[in-house]
Parts: structure tokens; sequence; C-alpha cells
């Protein structure tokens, strides 16, 4: 088994029945376990400025998938819910599940790359990954410690309630 850990976000069509939604549907991941959800955060949108705001959380996942076929299913879950890969980039999306990181493993491949390659500057991240993963230090030797001095909690609410 190894621990995963995965950034939920979403913007659009119910937020919060959203991200109810993917974690059901990675609750039943095949070869997994989901073992810890952060709290529910409210977010600035990072981006073109005129979009909704974001709804996010970070999940525990222990798993024997390999990295592409966890990758393949979260992607699957996305398209179940209604996501549209458009051009625009960093625009609204009903669903985002980005990969975090992934036991002590480093994957620098086309299609995925672990750490995730923007996690360190963003508050809507490393804060609920904090909750679920205190001390964690990631493959490439950065602290979660660090990365969170770093960054300020701004742009960030941290719902009372979640699903
Ligand atoms: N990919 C590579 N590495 C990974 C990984 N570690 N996890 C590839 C998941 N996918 C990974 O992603 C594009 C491709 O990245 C995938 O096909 C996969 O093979 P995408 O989800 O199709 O595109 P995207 O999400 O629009 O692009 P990107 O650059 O991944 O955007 P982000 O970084 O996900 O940002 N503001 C707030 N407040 N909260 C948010 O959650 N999210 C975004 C999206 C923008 N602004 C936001 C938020
Ligand atoms: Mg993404």
């Amino acid at each position: 088994m190894e621990r995963v850990y995965l950034g939920l976000g979403s913007n659009l069509a119910e937020p919060l029945a959203q991200l109810a939604a993917a974690l059901q549907a990675i609750g039943e991941l095949p070869q997994s376990r989901l073992v810890a959800v952060s709290s529910f955060y409210s977010s600035d949108p990072l981006g073109p400025p005129d979009q909704p705001r974001y709804l996010n959380a970070v999940a525990a996942l222990n798993t024997t998938l390999a990295p592409l076929a966890l990758l393949d299913a979260l992607q699957a879950i996305e398209q179940e819910q209604g996501r549209q890969r458009k051009a625009e980039r960093w625009g609204p999306r009903t669903l985002d599940l980005d990969i975090l990181a992934f036991g002590d493993r480093l994957i620098d491949e086309p299609r995925l790359r672990v750490p995730h390659y923007h996690m360190h500057a963003r508050a809507f991240v490393l804060y609920p990954l904090a909750e679920i993963a205190p001390g964690l230090r990631l493959a490439d030797g950065r602290t979660l410690d660090e990365l969170l001095a770093a960054c300020p909690f701004s742009g960030l609410e941290r719902l009372p309630v979640t699903p």
C-alpha cells in the first residue's frame, strides 16, 4: 500500500455536491481505501478572476494502484461529473482531481508529474493537506512546514461543515 494525497477542486454546478460525489467515487476505487478527508475550504479563484469561488479539499488514500492507473481512474471520475476540458488555462471546472503526492515517488512523465508542480504556492492545497498530513515530507525533500511558512493563509475560508 502506498499513501496518496489528492487535491479536489470545483467551482461550477454546486461545488459541495461535486466534492461529495467525488469523495464517494474515490471511496469506491479498486485496490484502494479512502483514509482521511480535510475540511472544505472556500477559496479565491486562481487564474481568470471572472469565475466563481472554488471549493477545495484534500483527501488521503491508501492504494496498490499504479500511478497512471490511479490517474486514469481520477480522470474517469472527472469525466463522469461533467468535466469539460477547455483551452482556457485555470478556467472554471465542475471537478478537478490532482495527485499531490504518491508515496515516496518522484514522477516526471508527460501525463503525470508528482509532487504536483503547483502545490507549493497554493494555500487551498497546503492548508487542507496540513490538516490530514501534519509533518509531511515530500519525495523531493521539501517539508509541508517549509511550504506553509512561505504561503500565507489568504483568500481562504475554512468551512465549518463537511458532508
Ligand atoms: N497532470 C500532470 N501531473 C498531474 C498530477 N499530479 N495530477 C496532467 C493530475 N494531473 C496531472 O490537467 C492537465 C493534465 O495534467 C492532465 O491531463 C494530466 O495528465 P487538467 O486537469 O486537464 O487541466 P487543468 O487542471 O486545467 O490544468 P492544471 O495546470 O493542472 O490546472 P490546475 O493546476 O489543476 O489548476 N483556484 C482555486 N481557488 N482552487 C482550485 O482548485 N484550480 C485550478 C486548476 C485553477 N484555479 C483554482 C483551482
Ligand atoms: Mg488538474
